[in-house]
């Protein structure tokens, strides 16, 4: 397990257009534990999903976990031969309803897209399994009360079986569209456990780690409206509870083969 007590270079903060394949890299090998590029949705972008995002009709509840909301449905939620289907049809349907619902200013996930695209040598693309394009911009709501444990992300938990991935690393993209003044810090540990040792500190919990179970994280990060935030999903982290209201957010993962190899996306 690494396990760095080592938080000097813990959130590098950068302006987007300062942004290069080396901070992914770094993500990537755990040197720097997020990257904060602060601003990256504008005002008009906030504002226009406050008037259409927020209350959007179809937010509804996570395949497995009813707690959480969310529009569109996320990879990670597959587990029967039934959602994947539902899940590749809907995905191209989904991509567009977000683009639209921004109307004639650029999605903060287009604009996440093709910032990839811009950064990485050989460019980056939508995520395709067996041939079926993925979907990618999950909005995700955590109401007031609601948190998230101490986690990791793995696209291989829930590829079709027979399905390898091909990929080294794995990172989380979020962009903060809503943040409660109080509660909802992201949490970070410098801990990148093992498939054995996540499911040892686990226990028989349907998801995440007992926070009972984690020392205190070495980083918090208190978002701010507008911020885009790049994390390593296969190092601990966790959602403070939100307080006052929905902490609302427009999420990615990233995929990485090689710097020979386009990144892919999605959720
Ligand atoms: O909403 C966040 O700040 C982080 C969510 C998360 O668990 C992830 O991006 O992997
Ligand atoms: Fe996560």
């Amino acid at each position: 397990m690494r396990d760095q007590k080592n938080s000097d270079c813990a959130v590098l903060e950068l302006d987007e257009t300062a942004l290069r394949a080396d901070h992914l890299l770094a993500l990537c090998r755990g040197d720097t534990l997020a990257i904060r590029i602060p601003g990256f949705a504008s005002p008009s972008v906030i504002r226009c999903a406050e008037e259409h995002l927020l209350a959007h009709p179809e937010r509804g509840a996570l395949g497995h976990a009813t707690e959480f909301t969310r529009l569109g449905i996320a990879y990670a939620e597959i587990r029967s031969d039934e959602v994947r289907r539902a899940y590749h049809q809907h995905a191209p349907g989904n991509i567009q309803r977000v683009r639209r619902l921004f109307g004639d200013l650029a999605s903060p996930v287009d604009r996440l897209r093709t910032l990839l695209d811009d950064v990485w040598p050989e460019g980056a693309r939508l995520l395709s399994v067996d041939g079926q394009k993925c979907f990618v911009g999950v909005c995700r709501y955590l109401t007031p009360g609601i948190d998230l444990e101490p986690h990791i992300d793995n696209l291989e938990w829930t590829l079709p079986k027979g399905i390898r991935s091909t990929l080294r690393h794995q990172l989380s993209a979020n962009v903060y569209l809503q943040v409660p003044a109080r509660g909802g810090e992201l949490e970070l540990w410098n801990v990148a456990p093992g498939k054995s040792e996540y499911a040892a500190l686990q226990g028989d919990r349907h998801y995440g780690i007992s926070r009972k179970n984690m020392r205190p994280p070495d980083v918090v990060v208190k978002p701010d409206t507008g911020d885009l935030i790049f994390l390593n999903p296969r190092f601990v982290h966790a959602v403070r509870p939100v307080l006052d209201k929905d902490r609302v957010t427009l999420s990615a993962f990233i995929g990485m083969t090689s710097e020979a190899e386009p990144l892919v996306y999605w959720s």
